[in-house]
């Protein structure tokens, strides 16, 4: 596999779950195959588990790692061609890329959607212009519009927790102070639709994700009636995609509540983190037995893990 761009480069979903369930057992088992490789790292936003999870599955292979936060310490990058660069940015991609990809062996690069022009964010610049001009294999650590190391976790996590052949996966919007990208939302839908699931998105109306997204998805307004016999509730809060980046509604009855969760079939809650407590969800409920965000994290090493692999074996 030359890139990790999205869920569309997996290409056998069931063998990567498989391969990273097994790989729980023995993490080091491949530390051979990363020895005296580096993997550079480019944050454009904050992180938590994706930088340590992709660290750690990095070090599980034997890599070295070189981390850069690039906002505020990197020189401010151009994407445009041709542009007289009088302006603010300092440096182009053309020649961050190369240089980059003389330091290291694979790319990882998080850039998060501006939320201001949606078809600038949608048309990927950053990852598309690494891609590029990088001339080493490039990871998506979420861009302005995917996060499919996140999706390829919640698959493993789900494969792992369910207890019937083709569980009933619910995606709720969930209110948020701030306006956030549709990225994670975008690419669990698009796992649910490769995943065995009876899957179902709920949100208020106006929320609706990227029609080109969520295709024939079925889509509920109606939060209480899409949670009836769920076994999982994957809960996400996104601004509008329309209304592009805005804040439509604060949609506190949006919360995810116990009492909420007992109208479901004992559903297990997930969330990608970090999650605002008692806005997006109870105390009650992300303390609960059923929550699955710890294991989800946890997860996180080993799906970053495999997708190392799946990259290393071609470099
Ligand atoms: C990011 C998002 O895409 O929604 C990252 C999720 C993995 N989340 C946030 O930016 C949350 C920020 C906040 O202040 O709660």
């Amino acid at each position: 596999m030359k890139n990790y761009f999205s869920i569309q480069d997996i290409d056998s979903l069931d063998h990567w779950v498989q391969e990273a369930i097994a790989l729980k057992k023995d993490p080091i088992a491949n530390k051979a195959l990363g020895t005296d490789k580096t993997i550079g790292m480019l944050f454009f936003n904050p992180s938590l588990r994706t930088r340590l999870s992709t660290q750690k599955a990095a070090l599980n292979l034997g890599m070295n790692v070189i981390v850069m936060n690039f906002n505020g310490e990197g020189w401010s990058l151009e994407y445009g061609d041709g542009t007289i660069m009088d302006q603010g940015t300092s440096e182009h991609v053309k020649e961050a890329a190369q240089v980059v990809s003389q330091y290291c062996d694979v790319l990882a690069i998080r850039a998060f959607a501006g939320l201001k022009d949606r078809e600038d964010d949608y048309s990927e610049k950053v990852l598309h212009s690494f891609i590029e001009y990088a001339t080493i294999p490039v990871i998506n650590m979420e861009s302005s519009a995917g996060h499919p190391l996140q999706a390829l976790t919640d698959a493993i996590t789900i494969t792992e927790h369910k207890t019937v052949a083709r569980p009933k996966v619910v995606l709720s919007w969930a209110p948020h102070p701030k306006a956030l990208p549709q990225a994670v939302s975008n690419s669990f839908v698009e796992m649910m639709q490769k995943m065995d699931a009876e899957f179902v998105i709920t949100h208020p109306e106006g929320y609706d994700l990227a029609p080109h997204i969520v295709g024939d998805t079925k889509v509920v307004y109606n939060q209480k009636e899409a949670f009836a016999a769920a076994d999982f509730i994957y809960v996400k809060n996104w601004s509008a995609y329309t209304d592009y980046g805005k804040i439509l509604n604060t949609g506190a009855e949006w919360k995810i509540t116990a009492d909420k969760m007992e109208g479901t079939n004992d559903a297990k809650f997930m969330h990608c983190l970090p999650v605002r407590r008692n806005v997006v969800v109870d105390d009650a409920v992300i303390d609960g037995d059923n929550a699955l965000v710890i294991q989800q994290a946890n997860n996180r090493t080993y799906a970053a893990q495999i997708v190392l692999q799946k990259i290393l074996k071609t470099v």
